[in-house]
């Protein structure tokens, strides 16, 4: 009965685990945060974790000291309640050791703050996001007078055979979209985010690399972000914005430099030709890292 209670499990825990760690887009059952693709997402990781090691302690002692505190004091065994209403050593205790475990905690948190505001001064790509009721609009800054600008909308199932998006596990449901944005791997890319002027609130979320930040009219917020893995990146507006908040997905494909670059050259006159001999060239021999998207 143990066995089977402890193999049972042992299944669900690495279930639970193996599902965090081969998506870049949520996964049925995830109970970890998606793996990370940039540094920032890499100390956000840890610093879940980290938290963990405190949290999880405190959450069992306050749960013992309850469990204690109601057999001990029950009125059949403690008839005559104590009327101690001052322990100053006590009191020194429970006001000193949160103090540490929050400065233990403030320190890491605020570093990591730092490094997700600090922005890059010499980007290597700047990509204007523009949220819409109910797209995305993408603009590639710097590339001329004409800037490569285009919407990205939810890839509708009609739509899959002639996009040669057909693979679900590559494209699902409800986050492929019909453009990607296309970047270079390695390379530190600002993000300007804002909505059109007179629509709502938006967000800009990529779970895997860390980044979310709100899209809000009339104002350009700043993030910014540097890759370490080639793939598929699946993200979602994270900010309620109307009917179809849940169908306006964000979806990033980080590719070698040299491709990026054939992409953007080839996409100012053709961009359903650039994503043609884009996704012939990754997802065929799969450099694309398809597997990480597998279910
Ligand atoms: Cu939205």
């Amino acid at each position: 009965m143990i066995k089977k209670a402890y193999a049972a499990l042992t299944a669900l825990v690495c279930l639970l685990f193996a599902s965090g760690t081969y998506a870049d887009q949520p996964m049925p059952w995830q109970a970890t945060l998606q793996p990370a693709a940039t540094p920032i997402m890499r100390e956000i990781r840890w610093f879940e974790q980290y938290t963990l090691w405190f949290i999880v302690p405190i959450t069992l002692f306050v749960l013992i000291l309850l469990i204690v505190v109601c057999w001990k004091f029950r009125a059949s065994a403690n008839p005559v309640p104590s009327k101690t209403s001052h322990n100053t050593v006590i009191e020194v205790i429970w006001t000193v050791g949160p103090v540490l475990i929050l400065l233990f905690l403030a320190v890491p948190s605020f570093n990591l703050l730092t490094a997700q505001l600090t922005l890059p001064e010499n980007p290597d790509v700047t990509l204007k996001a523009t949220a819409t009721q109910w797209q995305w609009n993408y603009e590639y800054e710097g590339t001329g007078d004409n800037p490569l600008a285009f919407d990205s909308y939810l890839l509708k199932d009609p739509d899959r055979a002639a996009a040669g998006k057909t693979d679900l596990s590559t494209y699902p449901r409800l986050l492929a979209v019909d453009n990607e944005v296309v970047l270079p791997v390695g390379k530190t890319v600002r993000v300007l985010v804002t909505a059109a002027p007179t629509d709502v609130i938006h967000a800009f979320a990529m779970p895997s690399f860390g980044v979310k930040i709100d899209a809000v009219p009339g104002r350009l917020n700043e993030t910014w972000f540097k890759t370490e893995r080639e793939g598929l990146f699946y993200g979602q507006c994270s900010e309620l914005c109307g009917k179809d908040h849940a169908f306006m997905p964000i979806a990033i494909r980080v590719v070698s430099e040299d491709k990026y670059k054939q992409w953007l050259t080839a996409a100012a006159s053709d961009l359903p030709g650039a994503y043609k001999s884009l996704m012939a060239a990754t997802d065929g021999p799969k450099t694309v890292d398809v597997a990480e998207n597998a279910q």
